[in-house]
């Protein structure tokens, strides 16, 4: 079965093809010749995740699926959430972003936050189907870690004292978000198209 993953990131694919098994081909956007910005205006990871994969499914014809995640912080009534990428601005990266989060969370005893995978897997002739996943866990004061990417370095997961950032990807992927969104997706794909 070809399926469409809807990014232009290659490791992104490579990492769900490595889990997947030897009955579905993925193919990047790259792959499909789609070039668009999909813009992603919603207010929740859900409905942006479903807007990409239906857009390239109108494009494209075959089974899509796209990926949306955020932080959510508890004391700031989930911020930067569905902005996580782009909480400092069209220019945002992981350090101005983390800079921003921690002086608005100055102060704030509670740092409890959780990271969120939305997958949307759009199928012909199909509703769209969501699989999600989360990791709870606390927000530092200093980042620290030279691993990963994003907020990594402020996270640290419950049931470890190290950041996302201290860890391998092996190691991040026994309490990443993202990994328990790709396995309930491979699971599904499994047991209905293998
Ligand atoms: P795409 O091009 O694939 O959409 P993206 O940067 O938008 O890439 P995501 O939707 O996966 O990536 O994540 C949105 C933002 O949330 C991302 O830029 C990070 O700032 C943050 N984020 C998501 N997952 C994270 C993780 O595992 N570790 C650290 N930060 C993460």
């Amino acid at each position: 079965m070809k399926i469409v993953f809807c990014t232009h990131n290659a490791n992104k694919v490579a990492e769900v093809a490595r889990v997947a098994g030897p009955n579905f081909e993925f193919l990047t956007l790259s792959d499909i010749q789609f070039h668009n910005e999909i813009p992603e205006p919603y207010p929740t990871l859900e409905e942006n995740a479903r807007t990409k994969a239906k857009t390239v499914f109108m494009a494209c014809g075959l089974a899509c699926f796209s990926e949306d995640s955020g932080l959510f912080t508890e004391a700031l009534n989930g911020e930067p959430g569905v902005q996580s990428a782009r909480y400092a601005g069209e220019d945002a990266n992981a350090t101005n972003n983390m800079a921003k989060l921690l002086a608005k969370m100055e102060g704030q005893t509670n740092r409890r936050a959780y990271f969120k995978t939305v997958i949307a897997l759009k199928i012909p002739n199909q509703n769209t189907q969501y699989f999600s996943g989360e990791c709870h866990g606390t927000l530092l004061e200093t980042p620290i870690g030279n691993q990963g990417f994003g907020y990594d370095p402020l996270f640290v997961p419950d049931g470890d004292t190290r950041s996302f950032a201290q860890m391998n990807l092996d190691e991040k992927n026994q309490y990443s978000h993202r990994r328990k969104a790709v396995d309930a997706f491979l699971n599904y794909l499994n047991a209905n198209f293998n």
